[in-house]
């Protein structure tokens, strides 16, 4: 396997860091085993735990109005997977991708396989794109995708779905994720119910082209680009189409895509009672759909949709398998180092939402003792399980201090001399 990091660097870096680690993980092995917790075993939960990273994330991000590049960022498919291979080394919690259609284009999508694979990799979701014009495309989403009043242009959204899931069979993913931009900016600019039975229709056709062993995840969006009406608005929309369209048809929960204070932990708590509840895509926001690093404004949030996840393990009704990945565009950051730091954050929410003693709440609510209900649920959140993830990286060959570890490693100061520089520009990617 190809480590793009020296593992002498990291098994240094790691010796010197493991007395203080034994310390620490000593200490909190004695306070969680006086609440009756066992802390080997939140350890070996969380090595099995893992997210997938954005292909798009490892790139800079920028907004409408500039993207600032970072020398020796990627600039294809090929150079992503090298700094998602960055990531998972350092973190051995993200070893699979979720890849973006037409920006991940290759020629040959076999040989992609295993260049991920020679890395550790594999895929998660594919990601269709019918948000965006291509140079030669014959119709515009202008007009909206699989909602578009013109037939023309939903057989062309229909078929770049179907052609991503066929370049996702090539290169081993299980799931297709469709979030359309489709919506008006006028009242009246389109009638609220056609448009949502055009999408249904083109979305049918799409889903019976998924082949019998994959998923097909609906991503709901509350605004932009449409700013007065999205056909897939919420999560209601989202549950009622995949409700009409079939088994194997989820909704996906981006933690940015709601009004500011929705309760999205209680979405992610009836989409699960529905049998709906197909994956994730974290991140971060403070106003609209920010696409900040994950747990990086409000933690707690994250923290409560991974509470509302372990009662939803507990009680999977149809088939609980929610895909977990992160949707974040990094425009101040290192892609990787926020990666690296979302990675951990959201381990750290599952871990501390492992820490909750489920019959000592669930008591105190039949008891309606709201006081000892919160304080049970807060005094997990409250736990530092900071040296749990460590352990459980170090165990798996990973970095104790992944930051430190990086940095030191002048990764991208070698990448900035190798790679060609990207130039000015705006937008997402
Ligand atoms: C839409 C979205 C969607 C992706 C895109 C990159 O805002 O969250 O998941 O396709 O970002
Ligand atoms: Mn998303």
């Amino acid at each position: 396997m190809i480590a793009p990091l020296s593992a002498e660097l990291i098994a240094e870096a790691n010796s010197a860091a493991t007395p203080a680690l034994e310390e620490d993980y000593a200490a909190l092995g004695r306070k969680l085993e006086r609440q009756g917790v066992a802390i080997d075993r939140i350890k070996d939960r969380v090595k099995e735990f893992s997210v997938a990273v954005p292909s798009w994330g490892a790139g800079r991000g920028g907004t409408r109005f500039a993207k600032f590049p970072l020398a020796g960022e990627p600039t294809n498919i090929h150079e992503k997977l090298e700094d998602c291979a960055v990531i998972n080394q350092l973190s051995r919690t993200t070893p699979r991708v979720s890849p973006h259609f037409p920006w991940d284009k290759v020629d040959d999508y076999g040989a992609l396989r295993e260049e991920a694979d020679s890395y550790g990799l594999s895929f998660d979701a594919v990601n269709s794109n019918t948000f965006q014009d291509q140079v030669g495309q014959p119709h515009s989403y202008s007009t909206g995708s699989l909602s578009s009043t013109v037939e023309a242009t939903r057989e062309q959204a229909i078929e770049h779905n179907i052609e991503c899931i066929e370049i996702g069979r090539k290169i081993g993913s299980r799931a297709l994720t469709v979030w359309v931009g489709d919506g008006t900016n006028f009242p009246g600019q389109q009638d609220l119910g056609r448009s949502f039975d055009r999408y249904l229709d083109g979305a049918a056709k799409v889903y019976a082209a998924l082949p019998g062993d994959w998923t097909m995840m609906l991503e709901h969006k509350m605004f932009e680009p449409a700013f007065y009406s999205s056909v897939i608005s919420d999560w209601g929309s989202s549950l009622l189409a995949a409700q009409e369209l079939g088994e194997r048809c989820k909704c996906l929960v981006d933690l940015g895509h709601h009004a500011p204070n929705v309760n999205i932990e209680q979405i992610v708590a009836r989409l699960h009672r529905a049998g709906k509840l197909g994956g994730f895509h974290f991140n971060d926001s403070k106003y609209g759909d920010d696409d900040l690093d994950s747990g990086s404004i409000n933690p707690h949030q994250l923290f409560l949709v991974f509470n509302e996840l372990i009662e939803a393990e507990l009680n999977p009704r149809d088939g609980f398998d929610p895909a977990y990945m992160i949707d974040q565009s990094h425009n101040v950051t290192d892609p990787i180092e926020s990666m690296l730091s979302s990675a951990e954050t959201i381990a750290g929410c599952y871990a501390r939402a492992l820490l909750v003693d489920r019959d000592a709440l669930h008591q105190a609510q039949d008891d309606n003792d709201v006081l000892l209900a919160f304080r049970t649920l807060r005094g997990s959140y409250e736990c530092d399980v900071a040296p749990i993830l460590a352990k459980a990286r170090a165990e798996l060959g990973g970095a104790i201090d992944w930051l430190s570890a990086y940095r030191a490693s002048k990764y991208r100061e070698r990448k900035a001399q190798e790679r060609k520089p990207v130039g000015l520009g705006a937008g997402i990617v």
